[in-house]
């Protein structure tokens, strides 16, 4: 029987990717900011309506130059309610994560709880679009703003993610993005950061070319995160598929919606008003008393009949072995976190789900 994983990659044409490489191989030029990785941040810029973006070779090391590009320590303020990347890169910058609870209404950091977790060491947030929702960043900016705090959102999710025709990219000081294999658009591995201004750009640009300004001065402590020239070329071939995968997901979620819509002790979000969304995942929430079945034997009977969803974002980052003896890492702080976490399923969703896939899907839901 063939399973039917959460995701699927999105692949280029393997002829056109072939024509490709062999340009690469002509030039000889495989690496170190070469023609392909400018053409595809110029390219990623233009489709993600965003003044300048920097490549990375994963989506983690953004977040870790984020957050030493803009000079952060002490205390940084961010969710549990996301993948294990994001609370590490604080964690390897020496600062110290600070958990606030979410809203279940989105999943995302409840911007109500953010002020009480502030201290004279706060410096930054971190909050995530998680599953490419957006967060309420007018809200967020106002409390930063208030009290002099950087943002730094983990967009990992949210590719392609608009608010009013406005790319939430846009949104805080910086926003890193995350073009791993699993998501809606990838480089096979690969990552990126969004900035405001040329001069940031450049000192991103330093930083993940291990600090190097010019063939003699290192001006920081950079390290080396640059993307290769196949990987980038890739990338621009991605491109050009990644707004007909996100319609073919939308679809996926469409049928999800209309079939569970109903189903007592089963929850989904749905699309919020103003909002192109990129269908990246398609969470739902389960009510074991509602339900009459918990979320994990749900999670293993689709297992066993081979539909692969995922327990994303189960167990919370704040009960891993690092993190739980923080005071804001406790289960009383982070109520609707545990909640959702304990209930979650991710279901598969991905541009070349068939019509058997889903259907298979649902009815093991529906019961
Ligand atoms: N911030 C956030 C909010 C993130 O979600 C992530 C990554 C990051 C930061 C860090 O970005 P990176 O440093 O990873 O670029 C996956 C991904 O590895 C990870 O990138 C992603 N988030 C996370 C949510 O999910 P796993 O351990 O669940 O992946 P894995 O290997 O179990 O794959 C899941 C399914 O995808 C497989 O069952 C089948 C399918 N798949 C996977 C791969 C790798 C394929 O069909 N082909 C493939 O090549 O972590």
């Amino acid at each position: 029987m063939d399973k039917i994983t959460v995701t699927s990659p999105l692949l280029p044409d393997l002829q056109e990717f072939h024509e490709v490489l062999q340009e690469i191989w002509d030039s000889k030029w495989i690496t170190n900011n070469g023609s392909f990785h400018k053409k595809l941040e110029a390219a990623l810029c233009e489709y993600l309506k965003v003044p300048y973006i920097s490549l990375f070779t994963n989506g983690t090391l953004p977040l870790l130059t984020a957050l030493q590009a803009l000079r952060i320590t002490g205390e940084v303020i961010t969710t549990p309610y996301s993948f294990v990347a994001t609370t590490h890169s604080i964690w390897w910058n020496g600062c110290r994560p600070v958990f606030v609870d979410i809203d279940p209404k989105t999943g995302n950091m409840d911007p109500d709880r953010i002020e009480a977790a502030i201290t004279p060491k706060t410096t930054a947030i971190m909050p995530v679009h998680v599953y490419g929702k957006p967060c309420d960043t007018a809200r967020i900016k106002e409390i930063a703003d208030k009290y002099g705090l950087k943002v730094i959102y983990d967009a990992a999710h949210a590719f392609g993610v608009e608010v009013n025709g406005e790319s939430i990219l846009n949104a805080g000081d910086l926003s890193t993005l995350c073009f791993h294999a699993t998501k809606v658009y990838n480089t096979i591995e690969g990552g990126a950061l969004v900035m405001h201004d040329a001069e940031t750009k450049k000192r991103i640009d330093y930083l993940k070319n291990f600090g190097f300004a010019n063939e003699v001065e290192v001006v920081g402590p950079g390290i080396n995160s640059k993307m290769d020239e196949v990987r980038s070329a890739y990338g621009l071939l991605n491109l050009k598929q990644v707004d007909a995968a996100i319609d073919a997901r939308h679809q996926v979620a469409i049928r999800y919606r209309e079939a569970l819509r109903g189903i007592k002790g089963v929850t989904f979000f749905d699309d919020m008003p103003g909002v192109r969304h990129n269908y990246s995942y398609f969470p739902i929430f389960v009510d074991a008393e509602e339900y009459g079945m918990t979320r994990d034997e749900l999670y293993f009977k689709m297992k066993d009949n081979g539909v692969l969803g995922r327990r994303y974002f189960y167990p919370l980052i704040s009960t891993f072995s690092t993190y739980r003896g923080l005071p804001s890492a406790s289960r009383e702080n982070l109520p609707q976190a545990h909640k959702m976490a304990d209930s979650v399923i991710c279901l598969p969703m991905h541009h070349s789900l068939n019509k058997a896939d889903i259907d298979l899907t649902i009815s093991l839901i529906q019961r």
